[in-house]
């Protein structure tokens, strides 16, 4: 089942879904990423040090993914 990466805060840029550079509607600052059944998809964020440095929260989309433990929080140092 596909999910939808999002995260509080920050925006994505879509760099390539298995290995395949971004294309169609991918391009472009994302607020959430679709990820396809055994898909990888590599995305980046811009996050300046002094104004983004903290916990961030990210979450599957789907409230029942999010409710049985697709989430966690990463640190911008
Ligand atoms: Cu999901």
């Amino acid at each position: 089942m596909a999910h939808r990466f999002h995260s509080h805060a920050i925006q994505w840029q879509i760099l390539d879904r298995n290995g395949t550079p971004a294309s169609g509607v991918d391009p472009g600052w994302k607020d959430t990423v679709l990820v396809q059944p055994g898909e990888t998809v590599r995305f980046m964020g811009h996050f300046d040090p002094v104004v983004n440095s903290g916990k961030y929260m990210y979450h599957c989309h789907i409230l029942e993914h999010e409710d049985a433990g697709m989430m966690g929080t990463f640190e911008v140092k």
